[in-house]
């Protein structure tokens, strides 16, 4: 079964990511999560990177604020696709962490999410996983079509609210 290698640069960045996990494990995913540092524990985030292929990690999340180095260098150590999200819980924002993550120069990409964007995180790794796993792809559908749904009905709602209020009292 693929795995997805999750990697938050701090626990504080978990409530960021733990919607995210959610649809990964409703998805039937499975995920290794580590907390692991570039700044602070370099070795620890290497040796996740690097081990990822003998543990069937096939995509990696990377989750981090500030001066987010992590995505980044999560990526240097793999040819593993590494999507990065930049966490909002810094002085700037998160700000500082998005153009940390997307401003990669050319030749080690990170896939960069929106700040805080756990959540797309963890359905672009799907996507990238149903490439090969119909299954999966067929969730993914179901998933889009809740989702549509869910949308028409809210327009319904909606609409029928203002339907109401135009109608005058008799
Ligand atoms: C970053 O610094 C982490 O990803 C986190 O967003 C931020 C603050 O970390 P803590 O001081 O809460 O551990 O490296």
């Amino acid at each position: 079964m693929a795995k997805i290698g999750v990697v938050i640069g701090s626990d504080s960045d978990w409530p960021v990511f733990e919607p995210g996990w959610q649809i990964l494990t409703d998805f039937g995913v499975e995920t290794e999560v580590l907390v692991a540092s570039a700044h602070r524990t370099p070795d620890v985030v290497r040796e996740f990177a690097v081990s990822a292929g003998e543990r069937g990690i096939q995509v990696f999340i990377a989750v981090a604020g500030a001066a987010a180095h992590l995505p980044g260098v999560m990526a240097s150590f793999t040819t593993l696709p590494v999507i990065g999200v930049p966490v909002s819980g810094s002085a700037l924002k998160g700000v500082d962490a998005l153009l940390s993550i997307a401003q990669m120069p050319a030749g080690v990409p990170v896939g960069t999410m929106a700040i805080d964007g756990g959540k797309n995180a963890a359905l672009y790794a799907i996507s990238i996983l149903a490439l090969s796993n119909e299954s999966l792809a067929r969730r993914l559908l179901d998933y889009r079509n809740a989702q549509a749904e869910g949308v028409r009905k809210r327009n319904d709602a909606l609409r029928e609210k203002i339907r109401q209020k135009q109608t005058p009292a008799r």
